[in-house]
């Protein structure tokens, strides 16, 4: 069954529009300038995402699936029966297919929580009509802030699955706040996480400047919605993405350098860009099972197992509150 799309405000045909506007100022201002990720994923962006999880040299989707599929039965075991499974960042949501496969009937409510409303609702439906069975609440919001699991669930043990390493996209400290919070306000018993292991440096590159460029259409999706939603006039054939590994901060950042000296304008405000100045688009940090833990364990998370796929690439985390 399919509850109706929870969102924080429902009237709004653009909700965080005016989030959007106030964090891309607020990142140009900066220096070094910056732009908070979860902009890349606008209806196209989430698109270009999906299309990167297929692209050979991305390897962390198709990881952690051979982990979710190989592992699916002692997962389904560790975890018990009655579950709400809440899911920050849902996306395409087909990494929870291999999880409610597994599971079985053990899941009894699925709650996806995702920024891309359009996507989202698709998933609802999609997922709803796959499980007939179990009751289906999307709820549209922007994870990193605070969201409302509906409030007239039935009782049930709540699992939080948070595949993807998207958790890596957030400094240390915040990561570990976040976290926090999500355990708090979801009032999970269990976070089944998955997380990026540090590798060397060329394979890291090559997940995140891919040959077939899908990367760098995602990266400069992020000026062409700026240009489109908030007047902006960048000339995306002056800006090119690169992957930087950052070893000190065992991360991968994400840029979008300037061509040359150039200033671009974006809500009636002028930012100036010199030659190979760049804005800060993304990283993705990279931890040990060990690293993982400690970070976790300061968000008040026990951890009881982790498994990682069979070439060591990936890992997949059960912690208990
Ligand atoms: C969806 C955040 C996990 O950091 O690997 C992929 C996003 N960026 N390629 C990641 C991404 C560039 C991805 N996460």
């Amino acid at each position: 069954a399919l509850a109706g799309t929870a969102a924080d405000s429902q009237d709004d045909p653009l909700p965080f529009q005016d989030d959007f506007a106030s964090s891309v100022l607020e990142g140009l201002s900066a220096s070094p300038k910056t732009a908070e990720p979860k902009w890349l994923y606008d209806a196209l962006g989430a698109k270009l995402f999906e299309a990167i999880c297929e692209v050979d040299t991305y390897y962390p989707t198709r990881n952690e699936m051979t982990v979710l599929a190989d592992r699916a039965g002692e997962i389904a075991g560790h975890l018990g029966n009655d579950i709400i499974l809440i899911e920050p960042g849902s996306g395409e949501g087909i990494k929870v297919r291999y999880l409610l496969d597994a599971l079985g009937g053990q899941v009894t409510v699925y709650v996806p929580v995702d920024i891309a409303a359009e996507q989202l609702v698709y998933l609802g439906e999609t997922i709803s009509a796959a499980y007939p069975d179990m009751l289906v609440a999307p709820v549209v919001a922007d994870f990193t802030g605070t969201f409302e699991i509906p409030a007239d669930l039935p009782p049930g043990r709540r699992v939080l699955f948070f595949p993807g390493s998207t958790i890596g996209n957030f400094e240390p400290e915040v990561a570990s706040e976040l976290l926090k919070r999500l355990r708090e306000e979801s009032r999970a018993d269990a976070l089944l996480i998955g997380i990026d292991t540090c590798k060397d440096e060329d394979r890291l590159v090559a997940a995140y400047d891919d040959p077939v460029g899908v990367t760098a259409a995602f990266n400069k999706n992020l000026l062409n919605r700026i240009n489109r939603e908030l007047d902006g006039t960048f000339d995306l054939d002056t800006f090119h993405h690169e992957a930087r590994f950052n070893p000190d901060r065992s991360r991968v950042e994400m840029h979008l350098v300037s061509d040359r000296d150039q200033t671009v304008e974006v809500w009636g405000r002028r930012f100036s860009f010199s030659q190979g100045e760049s804005i800060h688009t993304e990283s993705s940090h990279k931890y040990s099972p060990e690293e993982f833990q400690v970070l976790a364990g300061r968000a008040g998370w026990r951890p009881d197992t982790y498994w990682k796929d069979s070439d060591g690439l990936f890992s997949l985390h059960l912690l208990k509150a």
